[in-house]
């Protein structure tokens, strides 16, 4: 492989529905479509999942172009590659900057599963021919708009149901579901808006059987969630303190976590989510493919990743419908019964819908 062009398209997605989390509210979707071209005209597909502002972690949609125009595609234009494993080497001199990373990584991978011949998934090493996804729900305004959404999402298959939490909007969000849904799988992602002064509280949330509570505490600890974890019954789940295969030896080591969830922008790629799971795998530490509410292209590597054996859990990987009223590639990604199927044929398994991405598009930049 060589890489000899990269275009960058900047889109904008209005969303089905207003997505709220401890820290505000979003419906649309800024995002980067990466298309690399090889110097033998294969073309490969990325998706940068950083948002407009860096509320989630540091990146942006300005700050992945920034780093993907100042450094990461310069350093990739014109150099051979043998396999998709050398770009997280290669980018090892840049810290952090995970999500811009993962975008041009990700396309790489599609260039090369298209000439060795292999889906995605199979070229990870993915054993499942579907997966089985969750839904992720935001805070609602109210108890009726909560169980609604509730019963829509278990209406429409949904294996698993993740809520927000927030101080304020949390016991009584669980006991309204559990009151309703005595048995539905249950899982709480408070996006770190608590401190350990609020253990006691939070043990409250260990009568209602949750999987797990995702992210309590700050999103760059890893130390406070171990005294935390210790204190809880309910399994606890780290999502934005986890950067690296390093940091998830950091959690286990502490005993910060029992559940990781891995996305592949957060931690630089599919080379690294891949060595997360084969850590886990292991360890037999449960993991699952978390969600940015990611247009096909991010999805459908989403779903190539999940295929790999120790996603246990449901992962944040809804059908295309669910997000958007037409999603850039064909055929959408669609979930029945509370499954996706996992594409077989080489590369990300979904061809580029241009007449949709033209749509959302609002500038380009070719590289060369
Ligand atoms: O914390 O997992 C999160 C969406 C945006 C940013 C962070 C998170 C989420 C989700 C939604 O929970 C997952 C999805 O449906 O894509
Ligand atoms: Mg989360």
């Amino acid at each position: 492989m060589k890489l000899q062009q990269v275009k960058i398209y900047h889109l904008k997605m209005p969303m089905n529905f207003t997505f709220t989390t401890s820290f505000g509210s979003m419906d649309e979707k800024e995002l980067l479509v990466i298309e690399a071209t090889d110097e033998d005209g294969t073309v490969g597909y990325g998706e940068c999942v950083a948002f407009v502002a860096p509320w989630y972690t540091e990146e942006t949609v300005k700050t992945s172009l920034h780093m993907l125009e100042d450094f990461l595609i310069p350093m990739l234009l014109g150099k051979v590659l043998h396999h998709p494993d050398e770009v997280s080497e290669l980018f090892s001199s840049i810290r952090m900057n995970n999500m811009a990373k993962a975008s041009i990584e990700g396309a790489i991978w599609d260039i090369y599963c298209q000439q060795t011949k292999q889906s995605l998934a199979q070229a990870l090493g993915g054993e499942k021919t579907c997966i089985d996804v969750g839904i992720a729900i935001g805070l609602q305004p109210t108890k009726e708009a909560l169980l609604q959404a509730v019963k829509h999402a278990i209406d429409q298959g949904y294996g698993r149901i993740k809520v927000k939490i927030k101080p304020g909007a949390d016991i009584e969000v669980i006991k309204t579901i559990r009151q309703v849904y005595k048995d539905v799988p249950l899982m709480a992602d408070a996006n770190a808006a608590y401190t350990l002064d609020d253990i006691e509280h939070l043990q409250q949330l260990d009568a209602y059987q949750l999987l797990m509570i995702e992210q309590p505490l700050a999103y760059d600890d890893i130390v406070e969630h171990a005294t935390l974890q210790r204190a809880l019954k309910t399994p606890i789940c780290l999502d934005e303190s986890i950067h690296s295969l390093a940091d998830v030896k950091r959690a286990v080591m502490l005993g910060s976590c029992q559940i990781i969830n891995v996305k592949i922008g957060r931690v630089g790629g599919l080379t690294e989510a891949r060595k997360i799971h084969d850590y886990c795998y292991e360890k037999n530490i449960p993991i699952w493919c978390g969600g940015m509410l990611e247009a096909g292209i991010g999805r459908a590597h989403n779903v190539a990743l999940t295929s790999l054996p120790q996603f246990t859990l449901p992962g944040d990987n809804s059908g295309s419908a669910h997000y958007w009223a037409q999603d850039i590639i064909t055929p959408e990604v669609e979930m029945k019964d509370g499954k996706i199927t996992v594409p077989t044929t080489p590369g990300i398994g979904y061809h580029i819908n241009k007449e949709a991405l033209a749509k959302y598009t609002i500038s380009t930049k070719t590289y060369k």
